[in-house]
């Protein structure tokens, strides 16, 4: 029998990181426990070395955390899920489809770090305009590409990338929150895709416990 699993996360008004891992198990009916940890508390302070390896969130532990198998990194996390849940669908069955699924968490994962920079999570947050600048609407503009490009080869009858959701389209959820978020207006396709993700379970799970929060993390708050 699987041991049971946990995933190490932080405040979900924050924690975009966090949230991948949490929207895809929750979407694809992975069962977990979640220990939130939250950004500059005294319980960061105290167990953040025993519950992260790399003391940064999200961690999957398999077993008891912090005694058991920790899996860390949100990208190394969703592949360790693939492997412990092969029929879950965390990537597309087909195997271009599958490939390209990668590329693009892998991509978003590595850059777009000017719109990561200026445009951090905040469910709370609501800043229209903030954020914006050439190099952000650049990396808007290539992202939405690669949106509208792969629902054409890809997308089929469904409303995700790869027509059924997978860790792609978890990846990309914090994103269009961030466009709700500083006001950035997305049209067509990449704005269909938009309200897909905005209208799954698991992020309106995801934002209802994020607008429950009461904390103010200043270091996450540059516009406030
Ligand atoms: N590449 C890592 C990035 C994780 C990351 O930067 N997490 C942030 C929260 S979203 C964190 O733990 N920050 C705490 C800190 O920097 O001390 C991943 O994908 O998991």
């Amino acid at each position: 029998m699987a041991e049971p699993l946990t995933l190490v996360i932080a405040n979900k008004n924050y924690s975009s990181w966090s949230s991948r891992p949490w929207l895809a198990m929750t979407e694809l009916g992975i069962a977990f426990a979640e220990r939130m940890v939250k950004f500059e508390s005294e319980d960061w302070a105290q167990n953040i070395a025993a519950l992260s390896p790399s003391r940064l969130v999200p961690v999957l532990w398999e077993g008891a955390p912090g005694r058991g198998f920790a899996t860390f990194d949100t990208l190394a996390i969703i592949e360790r899920l693939h492997e412990l849940f092969p029929d879950k669908g965390l990537w597309p069955k087909d195997a271009r489809a599958r490939a390209r699924a990668r590329s693009l968490a892998a991509d978003f994962h590595a850059g777009y770090r000017a719109v990561r920079g200026a445009m951090p999570m905040n469910l709370h947050g609501s800043f229209p305009g903030k954020g914006m600048s050439p190099e952000v609407a650049q990396e808007i503009e290539r992202l939405t590409e690669h949106w509208t490009r792969t629902r054409h080869e890809f997308g089929g009858a469904g409303p995700f990338l790869f027509g059924a959701y997978c860790a792609t389209d978890a990846y990309f959820t914090p994103v269009v929150s961030r466009f709700v978020t500083y006001g950035v207006e997305l049209e067509g396709e990449a704005h269909d895709y938009q309200d897909a993700l905005l209208r799954t379970e698991s992020y309106a799970a995801w934002r209802k416990a994020a607008l429950e929060e009461t904390e103010f993390v200043a270091a996450d708050e540059p516009y406030a």
